[in-house]
Parts: C-alpha cells; sequence; structure tokens
C-alpha cells in the first residue's frame, strides 16, 4: 500500500495535476499546442503545466506569455543579453523584460507558436527557462560581484553552475528535481555584504571560516508567502566550498521531495515550505535525515560566520580586485528593459567589458571589466541618462514587483507609482542616506516588503465611503550585517495618500529635510 493510501492523503490540486502528468512533459507537446492554439489547450498545461517550461500564461494579457528565465549568479554575456533582446524585439509594443529580485531576468509578450524555436534559441547560447516557476528550485543567487569584489571571500560562479546544471539536468529537464513540494529558493554567497538576502532562502550558504578554513555556514527554511514569513534558521553545519555544497544541496533536496507526502506537505500548499518540515521535525531530526540521506556526518556550523559588511547596491564606479578595471552599476527604473535598452547594455560590455553583465537582487544591471582609463568616455555614453550611475536617493534605491500591469494577483499596479513617486519625493526632499522603498502588488511578497526601510504592499482601502487601491505598510526590515525582517506598521492608507504619509515618514524617521525651491 503507497503511503498516499495509508495515510489516507488527499493531495492537492497542484499535485493531482502533476500526479496525471508531469509538468515537463509539455515540452515534447509544444507543437501541437502551437497548431490548436492558447484557447484550444487543457487548462492544467496552459496554466499550471507549462511553468515547468518557464512559461506563464498570464490572464492580464491572454496569448502573450511570460518566460521566466535562470541566470545563475545574475550573470549573463553580452550575446546572452542580445539573444533576449532579439526575442522581445518581434512583439514591438507587448515584448518587454524585466529584471527580478532574484537577478533574473523575465521575458514578455511571447506567443505559444515560438515557444519551441526560443528554448532552442536559448539553448544555443547556453541559456535555460526550464523549471523557473511551480514546484522547482528558482534562480540560483550569489554575489552579483563574484570574482571581481576586492572584498569577496569566495567566488561563488562555477558552484551555482554545478547547481543549476544538476537541478535542471544541464537545461534539459530533470524528472529527479522538478516534483518538490513547492518552490524553493537557494542562495550561495561568498561575499560579505549578505547580498542575496541569506535569511529569506529555503537553503542558504553564508561565508564562514572553520579552524581557518573557508567554508559555508548552512541556513535552512527562510521564506515569504501571504500566511507567514519566516527567518531562515541555522542547520549548525558548515561544508567546505566545494562539490559537497552540491552533494548537501541534492540530499536536502531530496529529503524534501521523499517525505513531502508522508509529511503531509503534499496536502496543504500553504503549508509546504521546507521550513513546514523543520517545524514537524525539529532542526536536528532534519539534520540527522539529511545526513543519513548523503551517507556522512556533516561538520558542525563555524562560530561565527563572515556577513560583516552592510550591503551595498554595486551602483556607480567601483574598483575591482583586478588593477586597473572598475565595474559600473547602472541603475535599471524598477528593473523595466526593452529591446533596445538591452541590446545598448550588451553593446556597453562589449566596447567597455569584456562583454560580461551581472545582474542584482535590487533589480540593477552591472558591467564589469571596464579599463579605469575608459571610465571617462563610458560616462558620455546616451544610454546612461536612461540608466544612471548617480541616481537620486529614492529611485536609486526603489524595488518593485511586477504588479498589476501583468500579474493577475496584484492589487495595485506597482512599477510605474513607484517610480513616478520616487522621483517626486526626490525632487522635493533632500534626503541624507539610502532608503530602501520596496513596493509589492499583493501579499505574496516578491519584492519583499519585509526586507525593506519601508515596505509598501497593495491592499484595499477606503477613501470617502469608496473602496479604493491602497498599501500596508511595511518597515523595520534590515539587509546586510544583522539582517532582520521588518514588521507591519500601518494597514490600508489609500494610494493617494501614500506621498503624503512617505514624506512624513522620510522627515520624521531618515533625516529627510524640504528643499528650498
Ligand atoms: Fe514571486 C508567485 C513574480 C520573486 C514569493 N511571483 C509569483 C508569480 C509567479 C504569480 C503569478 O503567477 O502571477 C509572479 C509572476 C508575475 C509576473 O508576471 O511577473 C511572481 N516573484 C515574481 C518576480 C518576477 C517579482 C519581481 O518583479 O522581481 C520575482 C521572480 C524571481 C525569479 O527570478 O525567479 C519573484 N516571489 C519572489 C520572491 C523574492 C525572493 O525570492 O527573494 C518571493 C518571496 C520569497 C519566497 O519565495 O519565499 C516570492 N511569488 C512568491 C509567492 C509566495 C510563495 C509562498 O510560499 O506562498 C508566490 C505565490 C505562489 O508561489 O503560490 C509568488
Ligand atoms: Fe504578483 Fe503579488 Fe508577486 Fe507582485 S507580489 S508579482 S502582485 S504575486
Amino acid at each position: 500500500m503507497t503511503v498516499a493510501a495509508e495515510k489516507k492523503v488527499k493531495l492537492n490540486k497542484i499535485e493531482q495535476i502533476k500526479a496525471q502528468k508531469h509538468g515537463l512533459e509539455v515540452k515534447q507537446e509544444l507543437e501541437h499546442f502551437a497548431k490548436i492554439g492558447w484557447e484550444a489547450m487543457n487548462e492544467d498545461d496552459l496554466i499550471v503545466r507549462l511553468k515547468w517550461l518557464g512559461i506563464f500564461f498570464r490572464p492580464v494579457t491572454p496569448g502573450k506569455f511570460m518566460m521566466r528565465l535562470r541566470i545563475p549568479n545574475g550573470v549573463l554575456n553580452s550575446q546572452q543579453m542580445q539573444t533576449l533582446a532579439n526575442i522581445i524585439q518581434r512583439y514591438g509594443n507587448d515584448g518587454s523584460a524585466d529584471i527580478t529580485t532574484r537577478q533574473n531576468i523575465q521575458l514578455r509578450g511571447i506567443r505559444l507558436e515560438d515557444i519551441g524555436a526560443i528554448l532552442q534559441q536559448l539553448d544555443a547560447v547556453g541559456m535555460t527557462s526550464l523549471q523557473s516557476g511551480m514546484d522547482n528550485i528558482r534562480n540560483l543567487t550569489g554575489s552579483p560581484v563574484a570574482g571581481i569584489d576586492p572584498h569577496e571571500l569566495f567566488d561563488t560562479r562555477e558552484l551555482n553552475y554545478k547547481l543549476q546544471n544538476m537541478i535542471t539536468n544541464h537545461g534539459q529537464g530533470s524528472y529527479e528535481f522538478s516534483d518538490l513540494p513547492r518552490k524553493l529558493n537557494i542562495a550561495i554567497d561568498g561575499a560579505r555584504d549578505n547580498s542575496i538576502h541569506a535569511e529569506i532562502n529555503d537553503i542558504a550558504f553564508i561565508p564562514a571560516f572553520k579552524d581557518e578554513e573557508f567554508g559555508f555556514n548552512v541556513l535552512i527554511g527562510g521564506y515569504l508567502s501571504a500566511q507567514r514569513c519566516a527567518e531562515a534558521l541555522p542547520m549548525d553545519v558548515w561544508v567546505p566550498p566545494n562539490d559537497e555544497v552540491i552533494d548537501l544541496c541534492r540530499a536536502i533536496l531530496m529529503v524534501y521531495s521523499k517525505n513531502g507526502l508522508s509529511e503531509g506537505l503534499r496536502e496543504n500548499r500553504a503549508k509546504a515550505r521546507i521550513m513546514c518540515l523543520v517545524d514537524k521535525w525539529g532542526m536536528e531530526k532534519f539534520r540527522t535525515v539529511v545526513e543519513q540521506e548523503l551517507g556522512k556526518t556533516l561538520a558542525n556550523a563555524a562560530p561565527k560566520d563572515e556577513i560583516t559588511m552592510e550591503k551595498r547596491d554595486h551602483i556607480g564606479i567601483h574598483p575591482q580586485i583586478q588593477e586597473g578595471y572598475s565595474y559600473i552599476g547602472l541603475h535599471i527604473p524598477a528593473g523595466r528593459l526593452d529591446a533596445e535598452g538591452m541590446f545598448e547594455v550588451a553593446r556597453l560590455a562589449d566596447v567597455y567589458g569584456n562583454g560580461e553583465i551581472r545582474l542584482t537582487v535590487e533589480e540593477n544591471a552591472i558591467i564589469p571589466f571596464v579599463a579605469n582609463e575608459n571610465i571617462d568616455a563610458f560616462l558620455t555614453e546616451p544610454l546612461l541618462q536612461r540608466f544612471s550611475t548617480n541616481p537620486s536617493p529614492l529611485s536609486r534605491s526603489l524595488i518593485s514587483c511586477t504588479g498589476a500591469r501583468y500579474c493577475n494577483f496584484a492589487l495595485i499596479e506597482t512599477k510605474e507609482r513607484g517610480v513616478k513617486l520616487a522621483k517626486e519625493l526626490d525632487n522635493e526632499l533632500n534626503i541624507p542616506e539610502r532608503v530602501r522603498i520596496h513596493w509589492t502588488g499583493c501579499p505574496n511578497s516578491c519584492a519583499q516588503v519585509q526586507a525593506a526601510d519601508i515596505g509598501l504592499m497593495g491592499t484595499k482601502a477606503k477613501k470617502d465611503g469608496k473602496v479604493v487601491e491602497g498599501v500596508n505598510l511595511f518597515t523595520g526590515g534590515k539587509v546586510g550585517h544583522g539582517a532582520k525582517l521588518g514588521s507591519l506598521t500601518e494597514k490600508s492608507i489609500p494610494c493617494d495618500d501614500i506621498k503624503s504619509v512617505l514624506k512624513d515618514l522620510l522627515i520624521k524617521d531618515f533625516g529627510a529635510t524640504i528643499k528650498d525651491r
């Protein structure tokens, strides 16, 4: 008798859909889908299974799909960026892209009949969108300045590439790693400034020395959701910075996947993240079961970690560890790109750098390896009028989720509103230091309002007796060294009143003063 039958488990709807046909199966059916059109597709294939290919049906723009890529450690090259730009360019005004809060890229406007060819185009330049949605491991994050940062302890790029290859079977799709009870986030950081928000990842590797040997302490179970937000907990494990990281990830993923059914994680999706397994077992048992899966005992955590710096945003010009070179961070307002902007970023990377482009969880882009003697010329490039190296304080630190323009969960429009308001407040106030304002359209918190200095989460509010768009206000989030989640401080502020609420808050708590005009 199966465990499910024994315990009379009632699988949730998504598990039932997965049991009928695995999500990756739809890769073989793309030609058929293209023939019949999205309107005639089975709903489970259209809305659920296509997400295993990184393809998201958007009820807000039916027929114009979103494609979520995987960009491990946020590193891509100019050829890859040009390929992405080419893909969206053919869709005219419908084609656009966003840099995401997991240093990744999403493309918009994609038509069903093009998906097969696009997957081949991506494959040809070493990219994939597979397993980037639903019950899969999301983009693997790492320091955006890995390998070029003078303060770095370890370059995590190779580890993240290896991990992505394992998880996705070199971009072709892996049945082994794509049937988790729920989504899962992994981050590996070799920098000192917690550039990846370790505290809100399901599995986080943070730098730590054990007996003077470099490695990682491991945190488990951080996540944000509409029902609960949890900071990751120490697993009391230390691993050296080599294949042991990959092996440990494999063991944790197997334990999570294999026990999902017997521990009830496949019944209720709101109680299915890996922290729920830790809740049931306690961390000690969790670690023991992982060790059994791994077939060996793990070393205990190092007594302290090396997250010692405030979080950097990487915007502007910064010296690299390689003498004579700098990396230049460009501010991409709310992460939104179009084909023209992407071609230009790729061109700057080729002309001034080594062709590489880095993405940040703040939704910005970095061009590394600019020779110091070329910086002045770089700064005269017209693209910098759009993507500044020296933006004003609030605009600089603005982060926004997709919001109502494309996301059907959204209760408010976020990106345009956030960019406009930051500009207006920057014009009206002197703001002495960075204030990180995050806008998120609904309680899923894709733009991590709990990590923000000021977090604004879409909701409904009342004004003059009418229901209007509003936000819940979060404050007190801290990132980098000593990161902690902020909390809800005010509910249901009508969007029309946000500007004055923010102005007061910036003056009262962040030392802002009114500008003389
Ligand atoms: Fe998210 C679902 C967008 C980062 C928590 N997220 C969604 C969906 C797929 C919902 C949907 O089908 O419409 C959104 C797609 C909208 C669209 O068209 O773009 C969406 N999430 C995003 C992105 C694009 C926001 C952004 O503007 O950057 C981010 C993509 C990251 C990536 O490249 O993979 C994104 N989402 C996050 C993060 C932040 C992070 O990872 O640091 C979180 C909180 C951390 C976490 O997951 O614990 C996050 N997204 C969620 C949740 C709540 C998960 C839960 O356990 O309940 C959902 C809803 C769900 O999964 O059921 C969700
Ligand atoms: Fe959509 Fe809500 Fe995530 Fe924003 S926070 S992208 S509105 S699911």
